[in-house]
């Protein structure tokens, strides 16, 4: 196996499209005969997280327990990829500082709010409005942005780029960078 690993952290709002990117992105990669695994915060909340809710101290031990995880899939050479909130720039951060130099890929889905809530796939954003979920990112509980992260997801013209036009971006910053 000559496959370096790395960890692709796609950071964003609930409904910026991070577990579409993920998935578009780890079939990409399958296509290419490379093993990638989803780390999908959502879905861990469900089992290796299922003791934490969303103060900022569990969302950092959250986070810490997702990167600490993610690092050992890169070391076994597997493309991680981590698809979290991940709200607090330290936490994000203090992932890069566990991994090897460049090898913490930082995706940022810089979606407006507006169209995050407009999708709301679970209603979330609704009952955050109505005081029914308190401390929602985006709401009333902060998102603080990557000030450098490697890849900035933008909509261009009011238009969100196709899952599969983005995953060849996050592809392509991979092949440059030779971790493909
Ligand atoms: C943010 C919340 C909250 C609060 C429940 N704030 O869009 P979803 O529903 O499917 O994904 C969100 C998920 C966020 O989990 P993460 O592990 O990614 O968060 S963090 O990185 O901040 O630890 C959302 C749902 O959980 N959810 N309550 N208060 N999102």
């Amino acid at each position: 196996l000559n496959q370096k690993g790395c960890v692709v952290w796609i950071t964003g709002l609930s409904g910026s499209g991070k577990s579409t990117l993920a998935c578009s992105l780890s079939r990409e990669l399958h296509s290419k005969g490379k093993l990638s695994y989803i780390l999908d915060g959502d879905n861990l909340r469900h089992g290796l997280n299922k003791d934490l809710g969303f103060k900022a101290e569990d969302r950092a031990e959250n986070i810490r327990r997702v990167g600490e995880v993610a690092k050992l899939f890169s070391d076994a050479g597997l493309i991680c990829i981590a698809s979290l909130i991940s709200p607090y720039r330290k936490d994000r951060d203090a992932c890069r500082a566990m991994l090897p130099d460049a090898s913490f890929i930082e995706v940022f889905m810089n979606m407006p709010l507006e169209l995050c809530e407009s999708r709301d796939a679970k209603g979330l954003y609704k009952l955050a409005r109505a005081g029914k979920i308190k401390g929602f990112t985006g709401i009333d509980d902060p998102y603080e942005r990557p000030l450098n992260c490697e890849i900035e997801i933008e909509q261009k013209d009011g238009v969100c780029p196709k899952p599969a036009a983005l995953a060849g971006q996050v592809v392509s910053y991979l092949e440059e960078k030779g971790f493909l």
